[in-house]
Protein backbone atom coordinates (compact mmCIF):
# COMPACT_ATOMS: atom_id res chain seq x y z
CA UNK A 1 0.00 0.00 0.00
CA UNK A 2 2.43 2.44 0.89
CA UNK A 3 6.42 2.77 2.05
CA UNK A 4 6.88 5.68 4.66
CA UNK A 5 10.31 7.68 4.63
CA UNK A 6 12.21 10.53 5.56
CA UNK A 7 12.19 12.98 2.25
CA UNK A 8 15.01 14.59 3.23
CA UNK A 9 16.92 11.38 3.78
CA UNK A 10 20.11 10.01 5.36
CA UNK A 11 23.53 10.24 6.57
CA UNK A 12 25.61 7.96 4.04
CA UNK A 13 27.28 5.86 6.66
CA UNK A 14 24.24 5.68 9.31
CA UNK A 15 21.45 3.54 9.48
CA UNK A 16 18.18 3.62 7.27
CA UNK A 17 14.90 2.77 8.27
CA UNK A 18 11.39 3.16 6.83
CA UNK A 19 8.25 1.89 7.21
CA UNK A 20 6.13 -0.36 4.91
CA UNK A 21 2.59 -0.12 5.35
CA UNK A 22 0.13 -3.13 3.76
CA UNK A 23 2.12 -5.15 1.08
CA UNK A 24 4.77 -7.48 1.08
CA UNK A 25 7.27 -6.43 -0.90
CA UNK A 26 9.62 -3.52 -2.35
CA UNK A 27 12.23 -1.98 -3.96
CA UNK A 28 14.56 0.68 -3.73
CA UNK A 29 15.14 2.76 -6.85
CA UNK A 30 17.85 5.10 -7.57
CA UNK A 31 18.34 7.96 -9.74
CA UNK A 32 19.07 5.90 -12.71
CA UNK A 33 15.91 3.84 -12.45
CA UNK A 34 17.68 1.15 -11.20
CA UNK A 35 16.73 -1.58 -8.63
CA UNK A 36 19.47 -1.40 -6.06
CA UNK A 37 17.32 -3.59 -3.32
CA UNK A 38 14.79 -5.78 -4.14
CA UNK A 39 13.43 -7.75 -0.96
CA UNK A 40 10.02 -9.63 0.68
CA UNK A 41 8.72 -8.51 3.89
CA UNK A 42 7.32 -11.62 5.65
CA UNK A 43 5.80 -10.59 8.74
CA UNK A 44 3.44 -6.96 9.39
CA UNK A 45 2.06 -6.20 12.73
CA UNK A 46 -1.01 -3.67 14.01
CA UNK A 47 0.40 -0.19 14.73
CA UNK A 48 -2.41 1.14 16.80
CA UNK A 49 -0.98 4.83 16.37
CA UNK A 50 -1.82 4.47 12.61
CA UNK A 51 -4.17 1.50 12.67
CA UNK A 52 -2.08 0.15 9.77
CA UNK A 53 -0.25 -2.88 9.30
CA UNK A 54 3.56 -2.17 8.98
CA UNK A 55 6.66 -3.19 9.09
CA UNK A 56 10.04 -1.72 9.21
CA UNK A 57 12.62 -2.05 6.44
CA UNK A 58 16.55 -1.63 7.21
CA UNK A 59 18.53 -0.31 3.92
CA UNK A 60 21.62 0.62 5.47
CA UNK A 61 23.67 -1.52 3.28
CA UNK A 62 23.30 1.23 0.40
CA UNK A 63 25.50 3.87 0.66
CA UNK A 64 25.81 5.45 -2.53
CA UNK A 65 25.15 9.16 -2.45
CA UNK A 66 21.76 10.22 -4.24
CA UNK A 67 18.49 10.22 -4.60
CA UNK A 68 16.16 7.29 -4.50
CA UNK A 69 13.17 6.12 -4.05
CA UNK A 70 11.05 3.00 -3.19
CA UNK A 71 8.09 1.11 -5.08
CA UNK A 72 6.31 -1.09 -3.21
CA UNK A 73 4.61 -4.78 -4.38
CA UNK A 74 1.42 -3.24 -5.31
CA UNK A 75 3.17 -0.79 -7.63
CA UNK A 76 2.96 2.39 -5.40
CA UNK A 77 6.08 4.82 -5.06
CA UNK A 78 7.44 6.51 -2.03
CA UNK A 79 8.79 10.08 -1.80
CA UNK A 80 11.71 10.84 -3.18
CA UNK A 81 14.61 11.42 -0.53
CA UNK A 82 18.64 11.72 -0.41
CA UNK A 83 21.41 9.59 0.31
CA UNK A 84 24.68 12.31 1.51
CA UNK A 85 25.79 13.75 3.87
CA UNK A 86 24.31 17.26 3.81
CA UNK A 87 20.77 16.34 3.76
CA UNK A 88 20.22 18.35 6.94
CA UNK A 89 22.85 21.19 6.04
CA UNK A 90 19.74 23.83 5.19
CA UNK A 91 16.66 22.83 7.25
CA UNK A 92 19.09 23.21 10.16
CA UNK A 93 19.64 26.97 8.96
CA UNK A 94 16.03 27.56 7.73
CA UNK A 95 14.82 26.15 11.47
CA UNK A 96 16.78 28.96 12.99
CA UNK A 97 16.03 31.68 11.03
CA UNK A 98 11.82 30.83 11.88
CA UNK A 99 12.60 32.85 14.62
CA UNK A 100 14.20 36.02 12.74
CA UNK A 101 10.27 35.94 10.73
CA UNK A 102 8.79 35.55 14.14
CA UNK A 103 10.21 38.97 15.03
CA UNK A 104 7.58 41.90 15.96
CA UNK A 105 8.97 45.32 16.40
CA UNK A 106 10.65 46.07 13.63
CA UNK A 107 10.45 45.60 9.74
CA UNK A 108 11.62 42.66 7.97
CA UNK A 109 13.88 44.21 5.12
CA UNK A 110 13.92 42.75 1.86
CA UNK A 111 17.57 41.72 2.27
CA UNK A 112 17.16 39.55 5.11
CA UNK A 113 13.66 38.39 4.33
CA UNK A 114 13.74 38.02 1.11
CA UNK A 115 10.31 37.61 -0.36
CA UNK A 116 9.01 37.42 3.17
CA UNK A 117 9.25 40.79 4.02
CA UNK A 118 7.22 43.03 6.22
CA UNK A 119 6.46 46.45 7.67
CA UNK A 120 7.58 47.02 11.45
CA UNK A 121 4.56 45.67 13.82
CA UNK A 122 3.20 46.47 17.16
CA UNK A 123 5.47 49.61 17.67
CA UNK A 124 3.54 51.32 19.98
CA UNK A 125 3.67 51.51 24.08
CA UNK A 126 0.94 49.49 25.29
CA UNK A 127 -0.94 49.77 28.83
CA UNK A 128 -1.16 47.53 31.73
CA UNK A 129 -4.16 45.78 31.70
CA UNK A 130 -6.77 47.23 34.29
CA UNK A 131 -4.05 49.92 35.11
CA UNK A 132 -4.96 51.48 31.71
CA UNK A 133 -2.69 54.46 32.47
CA UNK A 134 0.49 53.04 32.97
CA UNK A 135 1.75 53.01 29.53
CA UNK A 136 5.17 50.60 29.06
CA UNK A 137 7.40 50.03 26.05
CA UNK A 138 6.72 45.99 25.16
CA UNK A 139 8.19 46.51 22.00
CA UNK A 140 10.01 43.60 20.12
CA UNK A 141 10.48 40.01 20.75
CA UNK A 142 8.97 37.20 18.97
CA UNK A 143 5.44 36.41 17.89
CA UNK A 144 4.67 33.28 19.75
CA UNK A 145 2.74 31.36 16.79
CA UNK A 146 0.61 31.94 13.98
CA UNK A 147 -1.07 34.48 15.88
CA UNK A 148 0.77 37.45 17.21
CA UNK A 149 1.12 37.19 21.03
CA UNK A 150 3.99 37.79 23.05
CA UNK A 151 4.20 35.17 26.32
CA UNK A 152 6.55 35.08 28.95
CA UNK A 153 7.12 30.98 29.18
CA UNK A 154 6.77 29.75 26.05
CA UNK A 155 9.19 32.68 25.06
CA UNK A 156 11.47 31.63 27.83
CA UNK A 157 11.77 27.53 27.08
CA UNK A 158 12.08 28.23 23.42
CA UNK A 159 15.44 30.04 24.46
CA UNK A 160 16.09 27.28 26.66
CA UNK A 161 16.39 24.71 24.05
CA UNK A 162 18.19 26.84 21.85
CA UNK A 163 20.80 28.24 24.72
CA UNK A 164 21.46 24.60 25.12
CA UNK A 165 21.67 24.11 21.19
CA UNK A 166 24.37 26.66 21.43
CA UNK A 167 26.31 25.51 24.88
CA UNK A 168 26.03 22.04 23.90
CA UNK A 169 27.09 22.18 20.21
CA UNK A 170 28.71 25.72 19.84
CA UNK A 171 30.83 24.61 16.34
CA UNK A 172 27.07 23.77 15.15
CA UNK A 173 26.11 27.44 14.62
CA UNK A 174 29.14 29.07 13.20
CA UNK A 175 27.09 29.61 9.73
CA UNK A 176 25.44 33.17 9.40
CA UNK A 177 21.76 33.00 9.21
CA UNK A 178 21.48 36.52 7.18
CA UNK A 179 19.99 38.97 10.00
CA UNK A 180 20.57 41.97 10.59
CA UNK A 181 22.79 41.11 13.29
CA UNK A 182 24.93 38.93 10.97
CA UNK A 183 28.69 39.92 11.13
CA UNK A 184 28.51 41.86 14.60
CA UNK A 185 31.26 38.98 15.86
CA UNK A 186 28.25 37.55 18.27
CA UNK A 187 27.22 33.97 16.67
CA UNK A 188 23.93 34.44 15.14
CA UNK A 189 21.96 32.01 17.27
CA UNK A 190 22.94 34.57 20.29
CA UNK A 191 21.82 37.87 18.25
CA UNK A 192 18.82 36.05 17.48
CA UNK A 193 17.83 35.19 21.54
CA UNK A 194 19.03 38.74 22.69
CA UNK A 195 15.95 39.86 20.40
CA UNK A 196 13.91 37.81 22.62
CA UNK A 197 15.44 38.31 25.97
CA UNK A 198 15.65 42.14 25.47
CA UNK A 199 11.52 42.31 25.10
CA UNK A 200 11.51 39.87 28.19
CA UNK A 201 12.95 42.24 30.17
CA UNK A 202 10.68 44.53 29.28
CA UNK A 203 7.65 42.23 30.90
CA UNK A 204 9.67 42.50 34.27
CA UNK A 205 8.05 44.86 36.91
CA UNK A 206 9.80 47.05 39.55
CA UNK A 207 8.79 44.30 42.17
CA UNK A 208 10.64 42.02 40.13
CA UNK A 209 7.49 39.76 38.95
CA UNK A 210 7.21 39.50 35.66
CA UNK A 211 3.93 39.76 32.88
CA UNK A 212 2.80 36.50 31.68
CA UNK A 213 1.86 37.61 28.28
CA UNK A 214 1.56 40.45 26.23
CA UNK A 215 -1.30 40.26 23.32
CA UNK A 216 -4.43 41.84 22.39
CA UNK A 217 -7.52 40.97 23.83
CA UNK A 218 -8.69 38.82 21.21
CA UNK A 219 -7.48 36.81 18.39
CA UNK A 220 -6.76 38.80 15.08
CA UNK A 221 -7.88 37.80 11.68
CA UNK A 222 -5.88 37.14 8.53
CA UNK A 223 -3.98 40.25 8.24
CA UNK A 224 -0.47 40.98 8.44
CA UNK A 225 1.15 41.58 11.65
CA UNK A 226 1.70 45.73 10.53
CA UNK A 227 -1.76 45.97 9.73
CA UNK A 228 -3.09 44.16 12.65
CA UNK A 229 -4.90 46.77 15.34
CA UNK A 230 -6.25 46.32 18.23
CA UNK A 231 -3.95 47.62 20.94
CA UNK A 232 -1.69 45.02 22.93
CA UNK A 233 -1.97 44.86 27.03
CA UNK A 234 0.99 43.94 29.23
CA UNK A 235 -1.04 41.35 31.24
CA UNK A 236 -0.77 40.64 34.91
CA UNK A 237 2.17 38.83 36.93
CA UNK A 238 2.21 34.91 36.91
CA UNK A 239 4.65 32.68 39.15
CA UNK A 240 5.17 30.86 35.89
CA UNK A 241 6.09 33.92 34.20
CA UNK A 242 8.36 34.98 36.80
CA UNK A 243 9.86 31.81 37.75
CA UNK A 244 10.94 30.79 33.88
CA UNK A 245 12.41 34.24 33.50
CA UNK A 246 14.46 33.93 36.31
CA UNK A 247 15.46 31.19 34.91
CA UNK A 248 16.20 31.93 31.45
CA UNK A 249 17.84 35.38 32.53
CA UNK A 250 20.20 33.42 34.56
CA UNK A 251 21.29 30.84 31.70
CA UNK A 252 21.88 33.56 29.45
CA UNK A 253 23.97 35.98 31.57
CA UNK A 254 26.29 32.23 31.33
CA UNK A 255 26.24 32.24 27.70
CA UNK A 256 26.37 35.59 26.48
CA UNK A 257 29.04 36.29 29.40
CA UNK A 258 32.03 36.12 26.72
CA UNK A 259 30.34 38.21 24.11
CA UNK A 260 29.17 41.17 26.52
CA UNK A 261 29.78 40.95 29.82
CA UNK A 262 27.01 44.01 30.36
CA UNK A 263 24.65 42.43 29.00
CA UNK A 264 25.25 39.28 31.15
CA UNK A 265 25.04 41.49 34.23
CA UNK A 266 21.45 43.02 33.34
CA UNK A 267 20.54 39.69 33.11
CA UNK A 268 21.80 38.39 36.20
CA UNK A 269 20.62 41.53 38.19
CA UNK A 270 17.06 40.69 36.50
CA UNK A 271 17.27 37.31 37.28
CA UNK A 272 18.03 37.66 41.13
CA UNK A 273 15.00 40.16 41.54
CA UNK A 274 12.48 37.47 40.03
CA UNK A 275 13.71 35.19 42.24
CA UNK A 276 13.68 37.54 45.02
CA UNK A 277 9.81 38.05 44.36
CA UNK A 278 9.49 34.11 44.60
CA UNK A 279 10.60 33.50 47.22
CA UNK A 280 8.04 36.39 48.47
CA UNK A 281 5.49 35.07 47.16
CA UNK A 282 5.42 31.18 47.49
CA UNK A 283 2.22 29.76 45.62
CA UNK A 284 1.07 29.70 42.86
CA UNK A 285 -0.04 32.62 40.99
CA UNK A 286 -1.84 32.76 37.93
CA UNK A 287 -4.73 34.39 36.47
CA UNK A 288 -5.78 34.75 32.89
CA UNK A 289 -7.65 37.73 32.97
CA UNK A 290 -11.46 37.12 32.56
CA UNK A 291 -11.17 39.76 29.10
CA UNK A 292 -8.29 38.39 27.17
CA UNK A 293 -9.44 35.14 24.71
CA UNK A 294 -5.68 35.13 23.34
CA UNK A 295 -3.96 32.04 24.96
CA UNK A 296 -3.92 31.04 28.28
CA UNK A 297 -0.60 29.17 28.49
CA UNK A 298 -1.62 28.13 32.06
CA UNK A 299 -0.96 25.83 34.75
CA UNK A 300 -2.07 24.87 37.81
CA UNK A 301 1.57 23.70 38.93
CA UNK A 302 4.75 26.27 39.02
CA UNK A 303 6.84 24.16 41.24
CA UNK A 304 8.83 22.75 38.01
CA UNK A 305 9.11 26.48 37.35
CA UNK A 306 10.25 27.15 40.35
CA UNK A 307 12.87 24.27 40.36
CA UNK A 308 14.39 25.41 36.91
CA UNK A 309 14.44 28.72 38.62
CA UNK A 310 15.76 27.72 41.90
CA UNK A 311 18.46 25.14 40.11
CA UNK A 312 19.91 28.38 37.61
CA UNK A 313 19.70 30.87 40.17
CA UNK A 314 22.60 28.47 42.32
CA UNK A 315 24.53 28.45 39.56
CA UNK A 316 24.88 32.10 40.18
CA UNK A 317 24.54 32.51 43.83
CA UNK A 318 25.34 29.57 45.69
CA UNK A 319 22.95 30.60 47.86
CA UNK A 320 21.78 28.08 50.46
CA UNK A 321 17.66 28.89 49.84
CA UNK A 322 17.81 27.62 46.14
CA UNK A 323 18.62 24.47 47.65
CA UNK A 324 15.98 24.35 50.47
CA UNK A 325 13.52 25.01 47.63
CA UNK A 326 15.17 22.13 45.18
CA UNK A 327 14.72 19.74 47.74
CA UNK A 328 11.39 21.05 49.16
CA UNK A 329 10.44 20.14 45.03
CA UNK A 330 11.93 16.84 45.23
CA UNK A 331 9.32 15.92 47.71
CA UNK A 332 6.88 16.49 45.21
CA UNK A 333 6.40 13.85 42.24
CA UNK A 334 7.54 15.77 39.18
CA UNK A 335 8.66 15.05 35.65
CA UNK A 336 12.57 15.61 35.51
CA UNK A 337 12.30 15.73 31.79
CA UNK A 338 9.75 17.02 30.79
CA UNK A 339 10.69 20.64 28.21
CA UNK A 340 7.79 21.78 26.87
CA UNK A 341 5.78 25.09 27.14
CA UNK A 342 4.17 23.97 30.32
CA UNK A 343 6.13 21.35 32.19
CA UNK A 344 9.71 22.66 32.60
CA UNK A 345 11.77 19.83 34.72
CA UNK A 346 13.39 18.55 32.47
CA UNK A 347 14.77 22.01 32.13
CA UNK A 348 16.28 21.91 35.50
CA UNK A 349 17.54 19.06 34.81
CA UNK A 350 19.75 19.89 32.03
CA UNK A 351 20.69 23.31 34.38
CA UNK A 352 22.10 20.55 37.15
CA UNK A 353 23.69 18.40 35.11
CA UNK A 354 25.60 21.26 32.82
CA UNK A 355 26.87 22.63 35.98
CA UNK A 356 30.93 22.28 36.74
CA UNK A 357 31.39 19.54 38.76
CA UNK A 358 30.66 19.94 42.24
CA UNK A 359 28.52 22.54 42.54
CA UNK A 360 25.64 20.64 43.25
CA UNK A 361 25.48 17.47 45.59
CA UNK A 362 25.46 14.17 44.56
CA UNK A 363 22.22 13.50 46.19
CA UNK A 364 20.85 16.25 43.41
CA UNK A 365 22.77 15.27 40.35
CA UNK A 366 22.16 11.13 40.82
CA UNK A 367 18.18 12.40 41.19
CA UNK A 368 18.49 14.25 37.92
CA UNK A 369 20.62 12.08 36.26
CA UNK A 370 18.63 9.02 36.95
CA UNK A 371 15.50 10.45 35.93
CA UNK A 372 16.78 11.03 32.76
CA UNK A 373 18.26 7.94 31.69
CA UNK A 374 15.35 6.36 32.84
CA UNK A 375 13.33 8.08 30.39
CA UNK A 376 15.56 7.83 27.78
CA UNK A 377 15.54 4.42 27.96
CA UNK A 378 11.64 3.97 28.61
CA UNK A 379 11.93 6.37 24.99
CA UNK A 380 13.51 3.84 23.30
CA UNK A 381 11.71 0.98 24.35
CA UNK A 382 8.57 3.08 22.92
CA UNK A 383 10.15 3.26 19.73
CA UNK A 384 11.59 -0.17 19.56
CA UNK A 385 8.09 -1.43 20.40
CA UNK A 386 6.62 0.64 16.53
CA UNK A 387 7.77 -0.48 12.91
CA UNK A 388 7.82 3.52 12.79
CA UNK A 389 10.10 3.79 15.59
CA UNK A 390 8.70 6.80 17.15
CA UNK A 391 8.60 6.98 20.68
CA UNK A 392 5.16 7.75 21.23
CA UNK A 393 2.03 5.98 22.29
CA UNK A 394 -1.59 6.73 20.44
CA UNK A 395 -2.58 8.79 23.47
CA UNK A 396 0.55 10.74 22.97
CA UNK A 397 -1.17 12.67 20.04
CA UNK A 398 -2.39 15.90 21.62
CA UNK A 399 -2.11 19.07 20.28
CA UNK A 400 1.12 20.02 19.29
CA UNK A 401 2.12 16.32 19.10
CA UNK A 402 5.39 17.09 17.28
CA UNK A 403 6.43 18.70 20.14
CA UNK A 404 6.42 16.05 22.27
CA UNK A 405 8.63 13.66 19.36
CA UNK A 406 10.90 16.35 19.06
CA UNK A 407 10.91 16.87 22.96
CA UNK A 408 11.81 13.43 23.25
CA UNK A 409 14.27 13.40 20.43
CA UNK A 410 15.92 15.93 23.03
CA UNK A 411 15.98 13.75 25.89
CA UNK A 412 17.73 11.47 23.72
CA UNK A 413 19.80 13.67 22.48
CA UNK A 414 21.23 14.90 25.89
CA UNK A 415 21.14 11.09 27.20
CA UNK A 416 23.80 10.45 24.20
CA UNK A 417 26.19 13.38 25.88
CA UNK A 418 25.73 12.56 29.76
CA UNK A 419 26.63 8.78 28.56
CA UNK A 420 28.54 8.67 25.16
CA UNK A 421 26.03 5.96 24.36
CA UNK A 422 25.15 6.66 20.52
CA UNK A 423 22.35 4.50 21.01
CA UNK A 424 20.56 7.55 22.46
CA UNK A 425 21.52 9.26 19.15
CA UNK A 426 20.05 7.21 17.05
CA UNK A 427 17.15 6.60 18.49
CA UNK A 428 16.70 10.88 18.17
CA UNK A 429 17.49 10.42 14.46
CA UNK A 430 14.33 8.07 14.33
CA UNK A 431 11.67 10.59 15.78
CA UNK A 432 13.45 13.15 12.95
CA UNK A 433 12.53 10.51 10.03
CA UNK A 434 9.38 10.62 11.77
CA UNK A 435 9.05 14.40 11.47
CA UNK A 436 10.41 14.51 7.79
CA UNK A 437 8.07 11.77 6.34
CA UNK A 438 8.19 8.76 7.76
CA UNK A 439 4.22 8.56 9.28
CA UNK A 440 1.36 6.96 8.13
CA UNK A 441 0.59 10.47 6.38
CA UNK A 442 3.48 10.35 4.58
CA UNK A 443 3.96 14.35 5.35
CA UNK A 444 7.13 16.20 6.02
CA UNK A 445 6.03 18.27 8.83
CA UNK A 446 8.63 21.12 7.94
CA UNK A 447 7.48 23.61 5.65
CA UNK A 448 9.66 23.90 2.52
CA UNK A 449 11.60 20.31 3.52
CA UNK A 450 10.61 17.00 1.61
CA UNK A 451 9.03 16.40 -1.54
CA UNK A 452 5.55 16.60 0.16
CA UNK A 453 5.97 19.03 3.18
CA UNK A 454 3.43 21.03 5.00
CA UNK A 455 2.37 23.60 2.77
CA UNK A 456 -0.62 25.40 4.59
CA UNK A 457 0.44 25.97 8.07
CA UNK A 458 -2.00 27.99 10.29
CA UNK A 459 0.73 31.37 10.35
CA UNK A 460 -1.14 34.31 9.37
CA UNK A 461 1.61 35.72 7.05
CA UNK A 462 1.60 32.59 5.01
CA UNK A 463 -1.99 33.22 4.75
CA UNK A 464 -2.40 36.53 3.90
CA UNK A 465 0.95 37.85 2.04
CA UNK A 466 -0.12 36.66 -1.02
CA UNK A 467 3.29 34.31 -2.02
CA UNK A 468 2.50 31.01 -3.23
CA UNK A 469 5.59 29.07 -0.86
CA UNK A 470 5.16 29.26 3.44
CA UNK A 471 7.94 30.33 4.87
CA UNK A 472 10.40 27.40 4.73
CA UNK A 473 11.91 25.45 8.31
CA UNK A 474 8.60 25.91 10.32
CA UNK A 475 7.56 23.00 12.04
CA UNK A 476 3.40 22.45 12.41
CA UNK A 477 2.16 21.29 15.12
CA UNK A 478 1.05 17.85 13.87
CA UNK A 479 -1.77 15.17 14.54
CA UNK A 480 -4.15 16.23 16.96
CA UNK A 481 -6.42 12.68 18.15
CA UNK A 482 -9.00 15.68 19.71
CA UNK A 483 -8.58 19.02 17.15
CA UNK A 484 -11.13 21.61 18.16
CA UNK A 485 -10.98 23.64 15.13
CA UNK A 486 -13.93 23.22 12.90
CA UNK A 487 -11.91 22.48 9.89
CA UNK A 488 -9.90 19.88 11.68
CA UNK A 489 -13.27 18.70 12.79
CA UNK A 490 -14.93 18.67 9.28
CA UNK A 491 -12.06 17.00 7.45
CA UNK A 492 -10.86 14.02 10.39
CA UNK A 493 -13.48 11.29 10.36
CA UNK A 494 -14.03 10.88 14.22
CA UNK A 495 -12.23 7.48 15.06
CA UNK A 496 -9.64 8.49 12.63
CA UNK A 497 -6.29 6.89 13.90
CA UNK A 498 -4.06 9.32 15.98
CA UNK A 499 -0.97 9.53 13.78
CA UNK A 500 -3.38 11.13 11.01
CA UNK A 501 -5.17 13.39 12.40
CA UNK A 502 -3.56 16.61 11.20
CA UNK A 503 -5.10 18.54 8.07
CA UNK A 504 -2.58 20.63 5.92
CA UNK A 505 -4.74 23.66 6.19
CA UNK A 506 -4.46 26.98 6.84
CA UNK A 507 -7.64 27.29 8.79
CA UNK A 508 -6.52 23.95 11.55
CA UNK A 509 -5.47 25.79 14.08
CA UNK A 510 -5.17 22.30 16.41
CA UNK A 511 -3.23 20.38 14.17
CA UNK A 512 -1.45 22.75 11.50
CA UNK A 513 -0.50 25.58 13.37
CA UNK A 514 3.49 26.70 13.76
CA UNK A 515 4.95 28.30 17.04
CA UNK A 516 8.28 29.14 18.74
CA UNK A 517 8.63 26.34 20.59
CA UNK A 518 7.66 23.60 17.97
CA UNK A 519 10.93 25.17 16.55
CA UNK A 520 13.40 25.14 18.95
CA UNK A 521 13.71 21.76 19.91
CA UNK A 522 14.67 20.88 16.20
CA UNK A 523 17.21 23.59 16.38
CA UNK A 524 18.38 21.65 19.56
CA UNK A 525 18.10 18.22 17.96
CA UNK A 526 19.29 19.33 14.55
CA UNK A 527 23.00 20.70 16.24
CA UNK A 528 23.36 17.23 17.28
CA UNK A 529 23.10 15.49 14.10
CA UNK A 530 25.21 18.30 12.73
CA UNK A 531 27.89 17.79 15.38
CA UNK A 532 27.82 14.14 14.67
CA UNK A 533 29.30 14.84 11.06
O1 LIG B 1 0.68 24.71 22.26
C1 LIG B 1 -0.45 24.91 23.06
C2 LIG B 1 -1.13 23.58 23.28
O2 LIG B 1 -0.29 22.73 24.01
C3 LIG B 1 -2.44 23.79 24.02
O3 LIG B 1 -3.14 22.55 24.09
C4 LIG B 1 -3.28 24.82 23.27
C5 LIG B 1 -4.62 25.13 23.95
O4 LIG B 1 -4.43 25.69 25.18
O5 LIG B 1 -2.57 26.04 23.14
C6 LIG B 1 -1.38 25.90 22.40
O6 LIG B 1 -0.76 27.11 22.35
C7 LIG B 1 -1.31 28.11 21.48
C8 LIG B 1 -1.42 29.37 22.33
O7 LIG B 1 -2.42 29.20 23.28
C9 LIG B 1 -1.67 30.62 21.50
N1 LIG B 1 -0.74 30.75 20.42
C10 LIG B 1 -0.72 29.58 19.55
C11 LIG B 1 -0.33 28.36 20.34
C12 LIG B 1 -0.15 27.14 19.44
O8 LIG B 1 -1.32 26.64 18.91
ZN1 LIG C 1 4.31 42.25 15.90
Amino acid sequence: MAIYVNQLGFYTNDKKHATISGCNGYELINQDGQVVLKSEVDHLTLDESSKEEVAFIDFSDITEKGTYYFKDSDGNQSYHFRIGDDIYRQVSLDALKMFYFQRCGMALEEKYAGPFQHKACHMEPVSVLRKEKEIVDCCGGWHDAGDYGKYTTPGAVALAHLLYAFELNESAFDTEINIPESGNGVPDLLNECRYELEFLLKMQKENGGVSHKCTALLHTGFVMPEDDEPAFYQMPISSLATADFAAICAMAGRVYEKYDPAFTKRLHVAALSAWDWLLKHPSLEFENPAESRTGAYDDCCDADERLWAAVEVYRITKNDVCLEVINQIFEMRLSYTALGWKDVGGLAAMAALTAKEGTFDRFITERFRNAWLDEADRLIKVAEANSFEVAMHPYDYGWGSNMTVLTNAMVLCFAQRLTGDDKYLQTAMYQLDYIFGRNALAISYVTGHGENAVKEPHNRPTIVDEIEEAIPGFVSGGPNKAPCDPDALAQIPRNTAPMKCHVDDWRSYSTNEITIYWNSPLVFILSFVNAKK
